[in-house]
């Protein structure tokens, strides 16, 4: 069950946008909800052969030997592939999407459990899999590093000694703000609090795996794959790169994918094998993980130790934010992150406060884990950085004996400030954050809760209401300053108005469950007044579709929802020429009134759309510079990130005795501008509180000294279900983006992004007259009754 709150001057969306926006069904359930999604494992090609991959039981260890004749000799085995074989080929290693390195097959060394040794392609799934264990490795054990916190001592183990010159397991340093003015104002600040903030590794455990069909035709040099990917034109250009295969011979297309959160960005060895296997055996090779090969293998999100430092004056105005973080990058930098952004967008540490100065300081190691890190809808990295803000803005009202709501309210940006220039760079579009945080208030009753808090502590209850804020940085480009490994980050989007007036528009981006193929059909309906039902949305396929660089970072409705605006603007423009032909008046006299273009002045005379794209395709002359049809094509280049922001409020119950968080309420107010469908946003709304609960109270993957990883099932990592999860209370306000041709930001990672620190701020409200200042994420029962033994038990 959930509610949705209308604010009290309701912005109607069906009212304003009968054609287009609204609360419209989405057209990819009738498919999904009967069993007829066409996944990655669905594909099944005549003779296609089956490829499992053997992992290392070991974090660290030297490669001394692998005997493979056994498994070669199993009669279902066609090939068995090793780190060898492919440097051979020169394909032992790739490159990440961070200008990293990563082992493809191991060589030298494995550098983490689960690491890719071996694979054997087989005639089934099951003869691969019992191959594997007739493979003999001979490992020679090295001491691991486990805790990012050892990794640079000067005894640590060298993880990445293939890396030339390589001494010791320093990933990067990256640095933002200014420390000296930082510095100045602590200096001079009456009150500096600082707080220890872990934001622990976790991992986006995607409903369906990881996993792909490769199938390399060798007369035509064609290869084929099908793809669990997020961004099939950047794999496409990767794996031209890497298997040295032209890309126009290359053909990447993602089918119907069952959840990504991040997950489905990197290019992981399981891809490249694969491809290998279809080129050694001259038949098409399907690869797909199991749960615990996702679990343990692929990229992990967070990792971030951080110390953070807030500087105030005594009566509450913050001045300036510090922190020094160490990141955890695991075995390779297998993140996806921009070029000039190594550590993501976690410079909007700064939050929606207005702020004199702001400095970060961060240091990234390699440990022997599992690579990763952008992931699990991280908004690349502002998950980390607003639960620092958010966690010292919080620590600071407690320590100022301050209301964290009223705290927050005296230090926002304010709506005139836009567009408001951060200390640390970044330019946010638009917002009322103001407007945003009172709007969940109301729906909260925050001053009726604080009345029942009290009453309840005299009672020895321990009952916490949490407040979390946030701003996002989404929609990455603009292209002169975001690339991934030299590609610009910039959508193409192509229109095509059939002769009876339906149309087909294709992406660059792709879903993975958001409803892109509503959406999308939506925006161009809206723009040309078209039913969303007579708009299909091709995507996915880069033989069908124009480069761009993918979904993550909730990029798609900020750079490619404005390309499927400004192409539909196009044909727009188009259309109204041979309007102005066929209604016999200039261009500029007809009107475009909701799908048809009248004369100005006399409704009586207009020609539906309809009509144009058949006067378009139709016999006889069109007029001088139109070519026939009524196509365009366009790439967007964004000329900013979109800014959304919320402000979320949470109330939970701590069970004195047993030390168990019950999330009692959660209302979560989201400004992601112009809405194109709020009944989508609001699934997107919930699903990302559902993951943020997910990492506020249960999940965590952890290791033990040797390596091992504890979160290898879903039996270890807990994820919630309907029985934790309690009835989202959601509201909305609306600042449209300015630059943003409909005014639409992103929201698809806002609420796992904004949900941690307000969850985690309600157990510490909850625990405060314990003494309670500080726990660190996830808050199981165990967690939360240690830190309550620490002092005086419940009155
Ligand atoms: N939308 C809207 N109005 C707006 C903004 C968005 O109606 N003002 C709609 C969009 O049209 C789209 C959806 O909301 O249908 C999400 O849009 P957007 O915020 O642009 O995000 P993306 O489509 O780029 O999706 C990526 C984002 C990310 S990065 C992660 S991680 C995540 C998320 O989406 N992974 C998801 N939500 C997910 N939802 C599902 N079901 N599965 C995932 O793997
Ligand atoms: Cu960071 S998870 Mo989403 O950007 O695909």
């Amino acid at each position: 069950m959930t509610t949705v709150h209308e604010p009290p001057a309701a912005h109607v969306d069906n009212d304003q946008h009968p054609v287009g926006y609204g609360r419209m069904l989405r057209k990819e359930d009738p498919r999904f909800v009967r069993g007829r999604g066409r996944y990655t494992d669905d594909v099944q090609l005549p003779g296609m052969l089956h490829l499992a991959i053997l992992r290392s039981p070991m974090a660290h260890a030297r490669i001394v030997s692998i005997d493979t004749s056994a498994a070669e000799a199993h009669p279902g085995v066609k090939a068995v592939i090793t780190g060898e074989a492919l440097a051979a080929q020169g394909l032992a290693w790739m490159p990440t999407l961070s200008n990293d390195v990563q082992a493809v097959l191991a060589t030298d060394k494995v550098r983490f459990q689960g690491q890719e040794v071996a694979c054997v392609v087989a005639q089934d799934r099951y003869a691969a899999r019992d191959a594997l264990e007739l493979i003999d490795v001979e490992y020679e054990m090295l001491p691991p590093v486990i805790d990012a916190r050892h990794a640079l001592d000067p005894d640590a183990p060298v993880i990445r000694d293939d890396l030339e010159g390589k001494t010791d397991n320093h990933c990067f340093d990256w640095e933002t703000g200014d420390a000296a003015a930082t510095e100045a104002v602590f200096a001079s600040a009456d009150v500096v609090v600082s707080e220890d903030v872990v934001y622990p590794r976790v991992h986006p455990a995607p409903m369906e795996t990881c996993g792909c069909v490769a199938d390399y035709d060798s007369v035509e040099g064609r290869l084929t794959l099908w793809s669990t990917t997020q961004a099939p034109h950047a794999h496409r250009t990767l794996y031209a790169i890497v298997a040295g295969l032209p890309e126009h011979k290359i053909r990447v297309i993602s089918p119907d994918i069952g959840g990504g959160f991040g997950n489905k960005v990197p290019i992981y060895p399981g891809y490249v094998c694969a491809i290998v296997g279809s080129l050694l055996t001259g038949k098409p090779v399907k690869w797909m993980e199991d749960r615990s090969e996702n679990l343990t293998s692929t990229g992990f999100a967070r990792d971030y130790i951080m110390r953070g430092e807030i500087a105030a004056t005594r009566d509450g105005k913050i001045l300036a934010i510090r922190t020094n973080v160490l990141a955890d990058h695991g075995a390779f930098n297998g993140t996806a992150a921009p070029v000039k952004f190594p550590a993501g967008f976690f410079g909007v540490f700064t939050g929606s406060y207005d702020l004199q100065a702001a400095y970060c300081k961060m240091t990234a190691v390699y440990t022997n884990k599992a690579p990763g890190g952008v992931a699990y809808a991280c908004s690349f990295r502002i998950t980390e950085a607003v639960y620092l803000v958010e966690r010292l803005a919080s620590r600071l009202a407690d320590e100022l004996q301050q209301d964290p709501a009223t705290l927050r309210l005296d230090n926002f940006v304010r709506p005139d400030q836009f567009p408001y220039a951060t200390p640390t760079g970044w330019v946010y579009d638009s917002g009322d954050y103001a407007a945003t945080l009172r709007e969940a208030m109301r729906i909260a009753g925050y001053d009726e809760l604080r009345t029942e808090q009290a009453q309840r502590r005299e009672h020895g209850e321990l009952m916490g209401i949490g407040v979390s804020t946030f701003t996002e940085a989404v929609g990455a480009g603009p292209r002169k300053h975001m690339d991934i490994l030299g590609l610009g980050m910039a959508d193409g989007c192509d229109l095509r108005v059939h002769p009876t007036g339906k149309a087909v528009v294709r992406l660059s981006v792709q879903s993975q469950g958001q409803g892109h193929e509503t959406t999308f059909a939506q925006i161009v309906g809206e723009e040309l007044g078209i039913s969303p039902d007579d708009i299909d949305v091709v995507h996915g396929d880069t033989d069908n579709t124009p480069f761009g660089l993918g979904t993550y970072g909730s990029r798609s409705t900020p750079v490619s929802g404005a390309a499927a605006a400004l192409v539909a603007r196009k044909v727009r423009d188009k259309a109204r020429i041979i309007a102005s032909a066929m209604l016999e008046v200039a261009p500029d006299d007809l009107e475009w009134v909701k799908g048809s273009f009248q004369v100005a002045g006399d409704p009586g005379k207009a020609v539906t759309i309809q009509q144009i794209a058949m006067r378009a395709h139709g016999a006889g002359d069109l007029p001088e510079g139109i070519e026939g049809s009524l196509d365009a094509q366009i790439t967007y280049n964004p000329p900013n990130l979109t800014y959304p922001n919320g402000a979320y409020i949470c109330v939970v119950d701590v069970d004195p005795g047993t030390a168990q968080v019950k999330v009692r309420r959660f209302v979560a107010v989201d400004d992601c501008g112009t809405r194109i469908n709020p009944m989508i946003i609001e699934g997107q709304v919930h699903g990302g509180l559902t993951d943020g609960l997910g990492m506020a109270l249960m999940e965590i993957i952890a290791f033990d000294p040797d390596g091992n990883c504890l979160g290898g099932s879903l039996m270890d990592y807990l994820i919630p279900t309907a029985l934790e999860t309690p009835d989202w209370e959601t509201g909305f306000t609306v600042t449209p983006s300015p630059h943003h041709p409909i005014g639409a930001k992103g929201v698809g990672e806002s609420a796992t992004v904004g949900s941690p620190p307000a969850i985690v701020n309600a157990v510490i409200d909850a625990l405060k007259p314990l003494g309670v200042t500080a726990l660190d994420m996830p808050l199981t029962p165990s967690r939360v009754w240690e830190a309550m033994q620490g002092h005086a038990t419940p009155p």
